[in-house]
């Protein structure tokens, strides 16, 4: 068959989140677009977070590629319905079809499990060609000729990164320089927390890409977008010697940008590094902080303590660097006090700008396979696992209690005190984001006023408190 005209969808997020006003591409479709164009095809990414799809495009393509996370996969899974009705096959891809590859093969042709990169361009070649067999296209899952869903077995994680292009933002319907531009320069993640699925999608030996392919990366981004640069790697400084390399090739070569990346709390151990991240333009810094409950910490697997968190955000304080701290709340240790004095912490220890997340078990995790053995799955509508839900049934709270306090902690911490005192002092950014998180909350508690009452919440409790 003729595949010269590919499109790619990443599915849309089903609700507002932290985010949602400053869209960001995942970096999967965008390299496998590239990747396309270099070998001479006609390819284009359409992210619905950015912008509507544009159907006289799509309904042109002889292949649509499709990519989703849990909370997008409803959306993924009607879109994928929609496209294959016009007669156009379907693959999918990401992390939630990656774990749940027998609900993809029920809306899409094909998925793709991990990293797609050798499988797709091999399913090309057998789409095209009939060569190589789908049995022996590993990290492919397909229905067989008597309608078997088949998983190969899974594919080899890509060693060298540097072989990878420089995504072309281009490609990217009605994409803008002003938005935050994603790059990646490594992949995995050394550490296993329990909620997290970066281990088991990307591995746990952390792969990267050299100084010199990274530099030149962040050098390309600083040409072509205005936007802050935002590393999306897991962990940019899980190597500290190479994280530090980076930073003074970025300034020996007068790279000017303002970025931001994911960090662990470990970075501030190292103030020359915290030093050479403020210099070369870093802006905020996101670490996941995710407790300041000790046996929380413990059950996570989070190998850190509230010391560390303590210190980390002094440190990164001392050079001017802002800190988005993320948590997650609602682990089998967690009380409503617990909720309350994290919302507490994060003021007194001003940082700049918290995500309050609620725990939420994500196939691929050993969080998801624990929760689903004991049967505390609520359900599997998949488009409310998106961390503003409660979808399992908590140790010590109820599953309303954990929802209701979890949005008081947000509306306590994006209070009219922190919008007004950011005002005062000329932070117009974050009291635009103390304003957006105050009617972000609002709006999902009218949205979540019937699921609340499904779980047992009294209607006259569910008004915010202002603070
Ligand atoms: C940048 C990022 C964000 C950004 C942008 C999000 C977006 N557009 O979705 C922000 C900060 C806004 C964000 C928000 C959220 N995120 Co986020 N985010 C990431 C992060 C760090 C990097 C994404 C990336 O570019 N990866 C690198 C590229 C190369 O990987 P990739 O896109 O997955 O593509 C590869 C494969 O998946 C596959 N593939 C992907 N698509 C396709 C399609 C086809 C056709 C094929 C063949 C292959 C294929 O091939 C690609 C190349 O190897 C990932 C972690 C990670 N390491 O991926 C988490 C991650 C995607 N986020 C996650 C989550 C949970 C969220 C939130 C729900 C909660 C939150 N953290 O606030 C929200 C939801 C946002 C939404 N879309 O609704 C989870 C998703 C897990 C899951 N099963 O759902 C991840 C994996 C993190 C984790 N710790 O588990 N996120
Ligand atoms: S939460 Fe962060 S530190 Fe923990 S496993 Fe995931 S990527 Fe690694």
């Amino acid at each position: 068959m003729n595949t010269k005209k590919i499109s790619f969808i990443e599915a849309g997020a089903p609700g507002l989140h932290i985010f949602s006003k400053f869209p960001i591409p995942r970096l999967g479709t965008i390299l496998l677009a590239t990747m396309l164009r270099e070998r001479g095809y006609e390819a284009r990414v359409f992210v619905e977070d950015v912008a509507d799809l544009d159907w006289s495009v799509i309904e042109q393509s002889e292949l649509v590629g499709i990519s989703t996370i849990t909370s997008t996969a409803p959306r993924a899974y009607a879109l994928a319905d929609r496209i294959r009705a016009l007669g156009i096959p379907v693959v999918m891809g990401g992390p939630h079809v990656s774990f749940m590859p027998d609900e993809a093969l029920d809306h899409a042709d094909f998925a793709v499990r991990g990293e797609g990169e050798e499988s797709f361009f091999q399913l090309l070649a057998y789409l095209e060609k009939g060569r190589p067999a789908l049995s022996t296209i590993r990290g492919l899952s397909f229905k067989a000729k008597d309608g078997k869903k088949t998983h190969n077995p899974a594919a080899e994680f890509i060693q060298d990164l540097d072989s990878l292009p420089e995504p072309d933002f281009s490609l990217v319907h009605r994409w803008k320089p002003s938005h935050i531009y994603p790059i990646s320069t490594s992949r995995g993640c050394p550490y296993g927390c329990r909620f997290c699925s970066v281990i088991q999608m990307f591995g746990r030996k952390y792969r990267f890409k050299s100084v010199e392919a990274t530099v030149k990366e962040l050098k390309l981004a600083a040409e072509v977008s205005r936007g802050t640069k935002f590393i999306v790697d897991d962990n940019f400084a899980a190597d500290i010697k190479r994280a530090k390399e980076i930073l003074r090739a970025a300034l020996a070569e007068r790279i000017k940008m303002t970025w931001s990346t994911q960090v662990r709390v470990d970075v501030a151990k190292d103030r020359e590094l915290v030093r050479l991240m403020a210099d070369s333009g870093c802006h905020t810094l996101y670490i996941g902080f995710e407790s300041i409950n000790p046996a929380t910490l413990k059950a996570y697997n989070k190998k850190q303590g509230l010391e560390d968190i303590v210190t980390c955000i002094r440190t990164l304080k001392d050079y001017g660097l802002h800190i988005h701290g993320m948590f997650v709340l609602g682990a089998d240790p967690d009380t409503v006090e617990t909720i309350r004095r994290t919302a507490e912490f994060a003021a007194k220890y001003r940082i700049d700008t918290v995500q309050f997340m609620i725990l939420t078990p994500l196939p691929g995790t050993p969080l998801y396979d624990q929760l689903v053995e004991e049967k505390r799955l609520l359900h599997t509508d998949w488009s409310k696992y998106d961390a503003h839900h409660v979808v399992f049934k908590p140790g010590l709270m109820t599953p309303a209690t954990l929802q209701v306090e979890t949005f008081r902690a947000m509306a306590k911490f994006y209070s009219w005190k922190y919008i007004l005192k950011h005002l005062a002092t000329f932070h117009f950014h974050y009291a635009a984001i103390g304003l957006f998180g105050k009617t972000a909350i609002r709006k999902f508690m009218r949205n979540c006023t019937t699921e609340l009452q499904e779980l047992g919440f009294n209607n006259s409790s569910l008004s915010v408190p202002r603070f």
